[in-house]
């Protein structure tokens, strides 16, 4: 059998996010955030699910850890709750909320395993929606403020650091009202993503101020690349373009590593009145050397303008997963290549999420037997793979997810797992993965003549 192996210290992890595991959303003072407000409206999540309690990590963090240490996890990749630390967004701290992440990172130092943290992923507290969240530029100076007490007390427990996980739900979540904070006004979404921008580079300043020893700093991006169904069809070549550019991962990559919005997009805001107010040096700010870049990658989407959109909607329905059933593994390929042909990106990658969905309504013993898992995550790494001998610099790899979760707007029907979590239990349960992973790990790599 062919082996596929990663270089020599590559780190093989799992990734969560606070407000998707941690559950205790009422308890030691947490304030909400716009995920429990959004949550608590009837219709917008699917089934009604709520992630008051969730996976209960909060509680029982210290079994998650022991989980991950005995598969031989290298690195776990977290985000804070801003709201567990600062219930209103600003000013009083929780002491219980810094109690909290103080016990979890020390007990993953404990046990070897790399902490990864996230500063934003996607849990504003509900405090600072009221008062205009991310369209209010105020947000720069309240998101430092919370970005310097995670630094002034986290600064060197965790050894890589990401300002924001995937903005693009902040987009989502004010333009298309599919996520919190659920409202639908493209021009005020524009303004957030310009100045979460803005918040990212400042904190990029921050933390070189710090001076931390060993501690990395970077941004997390997922990357869905949309190509046309049918190359040369005009309205397929357009409705590729729009999801790469205008509505995807160029909002995002084009300021941080080339400077400034491109051309295209900025053709677009200008037509459509859709321009955010730009301050002097905001660019500059937006772009700031960066120690790494995250990418978080599941599929490579094919656009057939000529689809009914009812179909197409249909596909989409449920959360943030899977326009689509067809994985393209391959796309991943393309995506590590464009990062450094087009974006200039020359700072190590990781990819910081990839993971297979399956649906609620199978039964227990079909969802713990996932070969399906497998075999889409091992064609990744064969993906990956390839990249890295090209010379791609890849660092390390994070499943999404250690465990079953709270899926966003698809609730608990939809699971990203290596293990089952039973939500009336809070049991965890390995999945045919979480061996198949393990397995990974030791061996540094995959074999398999499945490929080539
Ligand atoms: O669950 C999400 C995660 O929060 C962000 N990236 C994609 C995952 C799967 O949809």
């Amino acid at each position: 059998m062919k082996k596929y192996e990663f270089p020599k210290n590559f780190l093989w992890g799992v990734a969560t996010a606070a407000a998707q595991v941690e559950g205790a959303a009422y308890e030691d003072g947490r304030g909400p955030s716009i995920w429990d407000a959004f949550s608590h409206i009837p219709g917008k999540i699917l089934n009604g699910d709520l992630p008051d309690v969730a996976c209960d990590q909060y509680h029982l963090y210290e079994e998650d850890i022991r989980r991950m240490k005995e598969m031989g996890i290298k690195s776990y990749r977290f985000s804070f709750s801003w709201s567990r630390i600062l219930p209103e967004g600003t000013g009083e701290i929780n002491e219980a909320g810094l109690d909290y992440y103080r016990r979890m990172i020390t007990c993953l130092r404990e046990n070897g395993i790399v902490p990864n943290a996230t500063m934003y992923h996607w849990d504003l507290p509900y405090a600072l929606q009221v008062k205009g969240g991310f369209g209010n530029r105020d947000i720069i100076k309240w998101f430092l403020e919370y970005a310097e007490i995670l630094l002034d007390n986290f600064g060197d427990m965790v050894d890589i650091w990401a300002t924001f996980n995937e903005p693009i739900a902040v987009y989502v979540g004010h333009a298309n009202g599919f996520f919190a904070p659920g409202l639908k006004d493209e021009k005020y979404a524009r303004q957030c993503i310009h100045n979460l921008m803005v918040c990212h580079g400042e904190t990029v300043k921050l933390f070189r101020k710090k001076q931390l020893k060993s501690a990395k700093i970077g941004i997390v991006v997922d990357v869905w690349p949309h190509k046309p169904a049918h190359p040369g069809r005009e309205n397929d070549e357009q409705m590729a373009l729009y999801k790469n550019e205008i509505a995807g991962y160029g909002m995002f990559l084009h300021p941080l590593f080339l400077g400034g919005y491109s051309e295209i997009l900025m053709k677009y805001m200008k037509e459509n009145d859709l321009m955010p107010r730009i301050e002097e040096g905001d660019f500059d700010t937006m772009c700031q050397k960066v120690d790494f870049y995250g990418l978080n990658f599941y599929n490579g989407l094919i656009d057939d303008a000529e689809k009914p959109e009812k179909k197409r909607r249909r596909e989409k329905q449920g959360g943030n997963f899977q326009d689509t059933r067809e994985y393209h593994q391959e796309a991943l390929w393309d995506v590590l290549h464009m990062l450094k042909e087009k974006y200039k990106i020359n700072v190590p990658i990781y990819l910081t999420e990839n993971g297979y969905c399956t649906e609620g309504e199978a039964d227990r013993e079909t969802m713990l037997d996932d070969q399906v898992r497998i075999d889409y995550l091992e064609k990744i790494l064969y993906w990956l793979n390839r990249s890295i001998q090209d010379g791609i610099d890849v660092r390390g790899y994070y499943v999404w997810s250690l465990l079953d979760n709270f899926e966003w707007s698809g609730g608990f029907y939809k699971r990203f797992g290596l293990f089952y979590t039973g939500y009336e239990t809070l049991e965890r349960i390995p999945k045919k993965s979480a061996g198949w992973y393990a397995d990974v790990i030791r061996n540094n790599g995959i074999e398999t003549d499945k490929f080539d």
